[in-house]
């Protein structure tokens, strides 16, 4: 306690802005489609000024001409937004706090043992130096745990700077809609509703027990962050030696025998790796990126050190099915090995 969430504002849109300042003032849509054939693809984000017309992300473009007949159109440029986004990364890294990148746009900063006031100030001047330094906005949420923070820094959207400690915690999430936990998609939401709960302090009052039943492991972690007892660390990524690589895939996938043909052949491609630079390994880790930019990220530690394709086919393959929800769509997959130990090393050893 406590930990920092920083959020870029309107993040592909902003970074048009930057590199084009003509587009100030106007609304502007990033989207996936071509500008020449707007008629399939969606909107990925958009200025606060195109927002004001009910534009928003995940939204077909065919739609938006309906909302707005004058905007401005750029097609999303993933490759310069990652730029950016390592740009403000690095800066935030500089601060030397333990600090876990969340997505393209966003990081959680572990500011333990430092008081609720000092981090304010800490995180003020973090908005100031990514204004100076960079030309960007974000607005940056304080509270006890990663998941409230995010939710601080939701409420204090856009270009703000808000503060939830424990003391003002519980009124601050009891009011907030269940959507705004982590967790919770438009189909447990209509559960929820249906037997009355719709706002994160019903969930609170609601009897533990019938949540576990009716929503298993689900039903126990929103019973806990809706009672304040959320436990969500900054985890930060040691860099710790590790092999691996991962894959792109246009427009994205939702198959899963799609994604389990794409961990085959990254297995395949760490392990050729792995075995060229003469290593065994001890760890297995998967990361998948959604449409949202949202990284997903699962590992295992198997109980022994391992040198073959199959022990890293294998677990990754277990670890993409936890990673997975859904419907879930994926624009990045990758596998990794870590704990690596080198073969001659062993030999000389034994
Ligand atoms: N993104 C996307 N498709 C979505 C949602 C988001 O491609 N359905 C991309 C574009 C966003 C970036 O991810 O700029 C970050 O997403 P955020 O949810 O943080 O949204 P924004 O930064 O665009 O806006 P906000 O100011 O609300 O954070
Ligand atoms: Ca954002
Ligand atoms: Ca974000």
């Amino acid at each position: 306690m406590p930990v920092a969430l920083v959020d870029m504002d309107y993040f592909f849109a902003a970074c048009e802005e930057l590199r084009h300042p003509e587009f100030k003032g106007k609304p502007l849509v990033v989207g996936t489609a071509n500008p020449k054939d707007r008629s399939r693809g969606v909107v990925q984000t958009c200025n606060y000024e195109a927002r004001s017309f009910g534009i928003h992300s995940g939204m077909a473009l065919s739609d938006v001409m309906k909302l707005c007949n004058d905007y401005n159109y750029v097609e999303a440029d993933d490759a310069y937004y990652e730029d950016v986004s390592s740009q403000i990364m690095q800066l935030l890294k500089s601060y030397g706090y333990p600090m876990e990148q969340m997505s393209i746009d966003e990081a959680a900063i572990d500011l333990d043992g430092i008081s609720y006031e000092e981090a304010r100030s800490i995180c003020s001047n973090m908005k100031l130096e990514i204004k100076n330094s960079i030309g960007l906005k974000c607005t940056i949420g304080i509270s006890t745990t990663k998941t409230y923070a995010k939710m601080a820094c939701d409420a204090a959207k856009p270009d703000g700077l808000l503060v939830v400690d424990n003391s003002s915690l519980m009124e601050f999430i009891s009011d907030k809609p269940i959507t705004k936990l982590p967790g919770i998609g438009p189909k447990t939401a209509a559960k929820l509703n249906a037997i009355g709960i719709s706002k994160i302090g019903d969930i609170a009052r609601a009897n533990p027990s019938m949540l576990l039943g009716s929503f298993g492991s689900v039903g126990m972690e929103i019973y806990l962050m809706a009672t304040g007892k959320d436990n969500s660390k900054v985890i930060t990524k040691s860099e710790v030696l590790s092999i691996g690589r991962e894959r792109t895939i246009a427009g994205g996938s939702a198959s899963i025998m799609e994604l389990e043909k794409q961990i085959k052949a990254l297995a395949s491609e760490v392990w050729k790796e792995v075995e060229r630079q003469g290593y065994f390994f001890m760890g297995v880790s998967v990361k998948i990126r959604d449409m949202n930019f949202t990284e997903h990220i699962k590992n295992v530690k198997l109980s022994n050190y391992a040198g073959s394709e199959e022990a890293i086919e294998r677990n990754a393959l277990t670890l993409l099915h936890k990673a997975i929800r859904p419907g879930m769509r994926i624009r990045k997959i990758g596998v990794r090995v870590y704990e690596l130990m080198p073969k001659k090393g062993q030999k000389t050893l034994f």
